[in-house]
């Protein structure tokens, strides 16, 4: 049979392949190609290397140790923005905070430059919704630079905007302070994370401005996103899975020590509801929690939600991969 023969006579796979949008080309997805941004590509080579610069500075003792707490602490404080602000308060509404928390950690947030609330908000719920598929913003089925950072550098693929526009905003869209800071985003931002970390350790404490700039403000923040990119991509990988074994999200002590709790990723897909987004570990690897009950005690944060342990040893039976302390018990008996 001649090539053109066994073509024509195919005519199933010919009509396969028009019909269907996606194709495999040289073992690649089309609609997978990236369409990269060299904008973001070009800032992401800045930082790093930029990075590189902070570390060299200190190491060859040009920067002050009053310097590297101030960058530490910073992180430490906008992180809390991202996990007890954007994504246990906003994005999961696992908590109620009165407004002067909310502003606080608006604020806080702001100071961590991960796009605005609402954007991060969305992407999020969108991740939550549509989890591993194409329409999850940061899919770690496409690899785990593309779910760690890769994502932010190429337009989204199309599900992400036509699924995603399924996800219910208009909670967000009813606070006062979220819709302040999208508004004020773009001038608030590069004065919180960059301009400020940068400018007082040399009025407080004479540090050279080199030294200020590239490891108060580049360093930290370059450190601080690669801590929280983790999650969706460690945490999508390497770890156990004791309450759904079927699903990507893992539990990681690392990852929950990096990104201020939010490394108990298999527990906060199952429960993305609890305001602890984990179930086992105490505040030293959920630093988040520590914020968040310490609030309630003024109540300033209330109406915490968490699982019952009933709810949690059923599911654990149920989907788990064994690796629960649950599990052992049963094991031992
Ligand atoms: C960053 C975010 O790093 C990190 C998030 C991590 C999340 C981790 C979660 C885990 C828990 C927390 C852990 C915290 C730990 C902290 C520890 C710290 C020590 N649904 O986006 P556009 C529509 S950010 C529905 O421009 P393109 C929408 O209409 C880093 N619709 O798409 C939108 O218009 P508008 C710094 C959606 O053109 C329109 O599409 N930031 C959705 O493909 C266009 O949207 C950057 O690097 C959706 N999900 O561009 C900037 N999305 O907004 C990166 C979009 O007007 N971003 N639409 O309503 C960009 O430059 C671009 O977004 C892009 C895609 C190039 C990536
Ligand atoms: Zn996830
Ligand atoms: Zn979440």
């Amino acid at each position: 049979m001649t090539a053109s023969a066994f073509l024509s006579e195919d005519k199933t796979h010919e009509k396969n392949i028009e019909d269907t949008p996606i194709y495999v080309s040289h073992g690649k997805r089309r609609d997978y190609e990236w369409q990269i941004v060299w904008r973001n590509v070009l800032a992401f080579i800045y930082l790093h290397a930029a990075t590189f610069y902070g570390f060299y500075l200190i190491f060859i003792g040009k920067t002050k140790l009053l310097t590297i707490i101030f960058a530490l602490l910073f992180s430490a404080m906008s992180a809390m923005g991202v996990t007890a602000g954007a994504h246990r308060l906003w994005a999961h509404r696992a908590y109620k905070a009165r407004w002067p928390l909310r502003l606080f950690l608006a604020l806080m947030q702001t100071m961590a430059f991960q796009n605005h609330i609402y954007e991060w908000v969305r992407d999020h719920r969108v991740h939550h919704k549509f989890t591993e598929t194409d329409a999850d913003p940061h899919n770690a089925k496409r690899g785990f630079f593309f779910s760690h950072m890769g994502w932010l550098m190429v337009r989204k693929h199309k599900e992400v905007f036509e699924k995603g526009a399924s996800v219910d905003m208009s909670d967000l869209e009813k606070d006062p302070i979220v819709m302040f800071q999208k508004k004020t985003y773009l001038v608030v931002m590069p004065l919180l994370c960059f301009i400020l970390p940068a400018w007082l350790p040399v009025v407080l404490w004479g540090e050279n401005p080199w030294s200020s700039w590239y490891v108060g403000s580049i360093l930290r923040y370059t450190i601080s996103l690669h801590f929280t990119w983790l999650v969706n991509s460690a945490a999508h990988v390497w770890g156990n899975r004791p309450y759904d074994k079927n699903i990507g999200a893992t539990d990681n002590k690392t990852v929950a020590l990096c990104a201020f709790g939010e490394g108990w990723h298999n527990y906060h897909h199952v429960f993305p509801w609890d305001y602890k987004a984990a179930e086992l570990g105490n505040y030293s690897t959920n630093f988040s929690t520590a914020l968040i009950d310490f609030a309630a005690k003024y109540g300033l944060a209330y109406d915490l939600k968490t699982v019952s342990v009933e709810m949690i040893r059923k599911r654990v039976a149920r989907t788990g991969d064994g690796s629960h302390p649950f599990d052992k018990k049963i094991d031992d008996c």
